[in-house]
Order: C-alpha cells, then sequence, then structure tokens
C-alpha cells in the first residue's frame, strides 16, 4: 500500500494488487495463502517507504506447506509530469485533432490513460480519458463556430498529473465553391440547350 494511499478523511485514493505477476513480486503456487496477515515492518532498507512483511503459510518451496514470510520492499508512488507541446487542428467542421509529446517522467508508475479536458462556454471539463496513451486524440463532438479550448494530462496509479498547455481551436463550415466543377458543368447544360433551339428554328424555315 503506498504511503499516500489514504487521503486526510481517509478514503482509499488507489490500490495495487501484489501477486505473482508484480515486478519482484513472490512466487507462489496455489493454496500458498499469501497475505494470510501482513505486518508494516518500517522501513527495513532506509528508502524513505515502509516495507511489509506478508506470509504465505502454504508456501511448500521449502518443504512441503512449511509456509513462508516474504519481505516486501515497497517503492513510492509520484505523480506523472506533464505531456507538453498540446497542439488542436481543425479536421473538418465537426473535427478537432489533438496532438501532444508525452510524459517523460512516470515516476515509478506506469502509464495507465490519457485525461482529456475541454473548455467551451460551461468551463473546463473532463470529456475523456482513454486507455489510449498516444496521441492524437480526435474529439469528434465539437459545434461549428464553437471556439474550444484544451489540455490532456497523463494518468498514472497516483492518479491524474499535471495538465498541459492550453490550446485552442474553432471549427469552420467548409467552403462552397462555385467556380469549380459544377460551374463547367452548368455551362456545358446552356450550351447544349441554346443548340437544340437553334436546330429547331432551322426545321420550322
Ligand atoms: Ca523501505
Amino acid at each position: 500500500m503506498p504511503p499516500d494511499a489514504f487521503t486526510a478523511d481517509g478514503d482509499v485514493t488507489s490500490t495495487v494488487e501484489i501477486n505473482s505477476s508484480t515486478a519482484n513480486g513472490p512466487s507462489l503456487a496455489n493454496s500458498d495463502y499469501f497475505g494470510g496477515s501482513v505486518a508494516n515492518i518500517g522501513d527495513l532498507d532506509g528508502d524513505g517507504v515502509n516495507d511489509l512483511a506478508v506470509d504465505a503459510d502454504g508456501d511448500g518451496a521449502g518443504g512441503s506447506n512449511r509456509g513462508a514470510v516474504n519481505i516486501l520492499y515497497m517503492v513510492g508512488i509520484s505523480p506523472v509530469n506533464a505531456p507538453t507541446s498540446l497542439t488542436a487542428s481543425v479536421n473538418s467542421d465537426v473535427q478537432i485533432v489533438l496532438q501532444w509529446t508525452a510524459s517523460t517522467t512516470l515516476g515509478t508508475c506506469s502509464l495507465i490513460s490519457m485525461s482529456v479536458q475541454r473548455k467551451d462556454e460551461s468551463g473546463m471539463a473532463t470529456i475523456a480519458t482513454t486507455s489510449n496513451t498516444s496521441p492524437p486524440y480526435t474529439d469528434t463532438t465539437v459545434v461549428t463556430s464553437q471556439t474550444y479550448g484544451y489540455q490532456v494530462a497523463s494518468v498514472n496509479e497516483d492518479g491524474v498529473g499535471s495538465y498541459s498547455n492550453i490550446v485552442t481551436a474553432t471549427p469552420t463550415a467548409p467552403t462552397t465553391t462555385l467556380g469549380g466543377c459544377r460551374g463547367v458543368e452548368a455551362k456545358a447544360i446552356v450550351i447544349q440547350m441554346d443548340l437544340e433551339i437553334i436546330i429547331f428554328k432551322e426545321c420550322i424555315r
């Protein structure tokens, strides 16, 4: 349990299961009953983080069901730093694409997800917590001509880290062009109609 796992009001802020797959974790077999009892043994290795003694009374590594006490040197968790160089570009009148440079310091933890916040007339609010931690992130819930502000943060086991710089973008309506192919088609129709009128006149003479 990380040393800051409990907030001042007693709520648990995060939990981490220790098992055979945990980095440097215990080697366990069925019926080892790891965690039957846990003791805080203080900071045994002097790194500033309290360590644990955890029993596994069915552990058979030293002989059938002889049991074992595991000394777990715990590591502290620390906040992830902010992503940088956030940019927002308008992809269409209904899409804004965010790009950023990933956080460089994950602490002793791993990158779990990204928190994306958007500011509109109602203020800044989280619009997504995405497990895809690599850019880009595309916001498809925007409205044309509305200006939006964005910031993103990395999330690790410690929670949401610091937010990036804030950027803004405004989706705009697509430009309608009448001078392109449509204009050419229209001209062709007019010419064809004129020719038909001339031919008709020739016939009635
Ligand atoms: Ca320690």
